[in-house]
């Protein structure tokens, strides 16, 4: 496989984990996941960025991308529901690679919506890929090229949201 093919298979591979991760500014809100509670240092636990609406409908949003993928390349993928099962996997990993991100921001008084370098464009990736690693994964090199992209794409994405008046914040 020449190095263009095998690093646009690497972003096929990640799609539903860039969707899941995308997905909770529109469709979150509401309740939030740590219910307005407070860790023992007495900030909040994930803070009111992370709602339950967001988590579970980006988990699907994610999902269905997968379902998608599979009718457009099945050959990619052993059977639809090894498309669906890693879909599932790379979108709840973002996820819940987004909520650790929130937790560690919130333990450093970080409030709702401020910026963490790293963690906040790469915390979800690392987490997608380690979630869908007994599934199915992609090369060192592979993985390698999205972690430097990512932050390029969740920045640009981002910015395109806050110009879309999706997002108060351009990060
Ligand atoms: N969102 C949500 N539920 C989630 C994740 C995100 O509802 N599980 C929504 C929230 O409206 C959030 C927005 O998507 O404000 C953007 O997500 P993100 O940048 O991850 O959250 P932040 O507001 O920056 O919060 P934090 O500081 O905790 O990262
Ligand atoms: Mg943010
Ligand atoms: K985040």
């Amino acid at each position: 496989m020449g190095w263009l093919s095998s690093l646009l298979w690497a972003f096929w591979y990640i799609l539903p984990a860039y969707f899941a991760n995308a997905s909770p500014v529109l469709v979150g809100g509401g309740r939030p996941i740590d219910g307005g509670r407070k860790w023992r240092d007495g900030k909040r636990i994930l803070g009111d960025g992370k709602t339950w609406r967001g988590f579970i409908g980006g988990v699907l949003i994610g999902t269905v991308v997968g379902i998608l993928q599979y009718v457009l390349t099945p050959s990619f993928y052993g059977s639809l529901g090894e498309a669906v099962l890693l879909a599932f996997l790379l979108s709840f990993g973002a996820l819940v690679g987004d909520l650790v991100g929130s937790f560690i921001k919130r333990r450093f008084d970080l409030p709702r919506g401020y910026p963490a370098v790293g963690l906040d464009q790469l915390g979800f990736l690392i987490s997608a890929m380690a979630f869908a690693y007994p599934v199915k994964t992609i090369s060192s090199g592979q993985m390698l090229a999205l972690l430097i992209l990512t932050p390029l794409i969740h920045w640009s994405a981002n910015y395109f949201a806050y110009k879309m008046g999706w997002k108060s914040v351009p990060w």
